[in-house]
């Protein structure tokens, strides 16, 4: 278990103003939308290191429901976001499949949580990713991706199949939408806060 630094312990100064940098993971499953969500409120280029699907992942990763995905993160994304005058985030997009498990070793390492995209027409697929999660002690938040189509689901039944604990936010987001996408991000950290207090 990882135990990561409290808001007060990332404080740097920058431009003469005490900024505090805060490491957040945005994972999910495969194809849940880290990459949109990263790419859709990133104030610089998002960077990513998506490759090309080979056959070898293919046989790995569900396509099943998810047409017109041809790439898959292969290592993460990254991506920054002032949200006052006083906290940035660095987002690190980080991929939920066991295959990857050893990349979290490093990845929930300074960390101070965790904003996990779920499908909620896939939620047996973040198990394992929230699996990952509370056994690295990361805390976090549920943001429910409304991909088109997709029937809202009641919060009490989502919180149920994915056994949350009652202060454990969940909230809806469109991940291509950057205001939707700063809003999840807002109620984690509000959650972070509430947590250290
Ligand atoms: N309709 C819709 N499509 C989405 C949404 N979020 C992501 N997508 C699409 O779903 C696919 C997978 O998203 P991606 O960000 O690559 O997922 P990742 O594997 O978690 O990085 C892409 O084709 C996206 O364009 C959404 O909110 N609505
Ligand atoms: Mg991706």
């Amino acid at each position: 278990m990882v135990s990561g630094p409290s808001l007060d312990e990332a404080a740097y100064v920058r431009g003469g103003a005490t900024q505090t940098a805060v490491k957040i993971l945005v994972v999910g499953h495969f194809a849940v939308g880290k990459t949109t969500f990263i790419g859709a409120i990133s104030e610089i280029e998002p960077l990513s290191t998506e490759e090309t699907m080979t056959r070898a992942a293919e046989s790995v990763d569900d396509l099943k429901g998810v047409q017109g995905k041809t790439t898959t993160t292969v290592a993460m994304d990254f991506g920054r976001l002032t949200i006052s005058d006083r906290v940035v985030l660095y987002l690190f997009g980080t991929p939920g499949q066991q295959r990857f498990v050893q990349m979290w070793e490093d990845m929930a390492r300074g960390a101070l949580g965790a904003l996990v995209l779920v499908d909620p027409e896939r939620l047996a697929d973040s198990f394992a990713v929230i699996d990952l999660i509370e056994q690295y002690g990361l805390d976090y938040a549920i943001a429910v991706n409304r991909f088109d189509g997709s029937t809202p689901r009641d919060e009490s039944a989502l919180r149920e199949a994915l056994d949350l604990l009652d202060d454990t936010p969940v909230v809806t987001c469109d991940a291509r939408d950057e205001r939707s996408s700063a809003e999840a991000l807002i109620t984690l950290v509000r959650h972070l806060q509430d947590r250290a207090h």
